[in-house]
């Protein structure tokens, strides 16, 4: 019988690459994977419970909230905090920062950007969803961290991952030193590894977007999705659309079989739709270190000043060339409608069609 790596050792096992680690970073994800593994139980059951349906509440984005988005933040943000090892929590559920004012936590060095259940709406239905989460270390030890800690660009994350809630749940995460992915045997309760340092493919031939938003789209979105659909036998095209509308599934999706997932910017919707804290710079750490691209169709999301918890950034993500491709349709297409301000944001100024 082939020998099985948990989670839990696995951590353990990398821990040793770093002589002067001590400790907090495997143990925070330790706690979240624990309370990824209570929201699991609860996402499985969900048909079986009275837990389907709105809570009756709004978040901070004016969206109705799910009772399992509730249940999902709930048990990561206690995790966090009995946990100990993390100072801030910043959730895509909560408007502000949750600062932990435990003792234990008092000396703590790590701040967790999360969005506890993405993609809730299709719990409904039973479409996989997930959580995403993102980790900085503390910008100063000399004082008590605030927001300033949780905006710190993508390229300043120790590590970040997601769990997805599907035919399987899955735990996949990066310190910065390739991708590793982990299946919950339902048995024993634990993690294994099962995808040991993932790669996504230079190439693929799976587009993903919300095509019914077409008539939106930037004139190169456009173009790119033409592409996609043309006819052409040394790029294997027409290319497949699979798009599931749930982020974290369509990525792990991609990031298996190669692709690009696409959430433009449209005349209403100048940034798009996805945050950049907690969905898009964790997503792309993941797929830059899985060998893919991440950008929001002209810079690299990583590379993005962050000014604010809940903002929102375009995002072309997944197989490198496939990204590059897109690019240079965005940039042919240059014309009227691909500008931006100082701070990288869109701005949107005629005719896109
Ligand atoms: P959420 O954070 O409110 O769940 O929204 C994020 C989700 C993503 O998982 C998904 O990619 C996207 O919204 C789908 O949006 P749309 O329905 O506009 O295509
Ligand atoms: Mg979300």
């Amino acid at each position: 019988m082939s020998k099985v790596t948990t989670l839990g050792q696995f951590i353990i096992e990398k821990q040793a690459d770093f002589p002067y680690a001590k400790g907090e970073l495997s143990r925070l994800l330790r706690d979240i994977a624990i309370a990824g593994k209570t929201v699991n139980r609860e996402v499985n059951k969900a048909g079986l419970m009275d837990i389907l349906g709105k809570a009756g509440s709004s978040n901070i984005q004016g969206e109705d909230q799910q009772k399992l988005d509730i249940y999902a933040n709930e048990q990561f943000i206690s995790a966090l905090t009995s946990g100990g090892e993390c100072c801030i929590v910043a959730s895509e559920e909560n408007e502000d920062i949750i600062r932990i004012g435990s003792a234990v936590a008092k000396n703590a060095k790590y701040i967790v950007a999360i969005d506890p259940l993405d993609g809730s709406s299709n719990i409904d239905v039973n479409v996989p969803v997930g959580t995403i989460f993102s980790i900085y270390r503390k910008l100063s030890p000399e004082r008590d961290a605030d927001i300033s800690d949780v905006l710190q660009s993508g390229t300043a994350q120790v590590a970040a991952g997601y769990i997805i809630y599907g035919s399987s749940t899955m735990l996949v995460y990066t310190t910065g030193n390739g991708v590793n992915g982990f299946t919950l045997d339902p048995s024993i309760g634990e993690f294994c590894l099962s995808h040991p340092q993932m790669r996504i493919p230079c190439d693929g031939r799976i587009y993903s977007i919300n095509e019914g938003n077409y008539i939106h789209f930037p004139k190169g979105v456009k173009q790119y999705i033409k592409y996609c659909q043309e006819e052409d036998q040394l790029s294997q095209r027409p290319y497949m659309s699979r798009y599931i509308g749930s982020m974290v599934a369509d990525i792990h999706r991609n990031l298996i079989k190669g692709g690009i997932f696409i959430y433009p910017y449209t005349a209403s919707a100048p940034n798009g739709k996805l945050r950049l804290v907690y969905e898009c710079n964790p997503m792309a750490f993941i797929i830059e270190q899985a060998g893919g691209r991440a950008t929001n169709g002209k810079d690299r999301i990583m590379g993005l000043q962050v000014n604010e918890l809940h903002q929102r950034t375009p995002v072309f993500i997944g197989s490198r060339n496939m990204v590059m491709q897109a690019e240079h349709f965005l940039q042919d297409a240059i014309d009227l409608s691909f500008n931006y301000n100082e701070n990288s944001a869109f701005i949107y100024s005629a005719d896109t069609h």
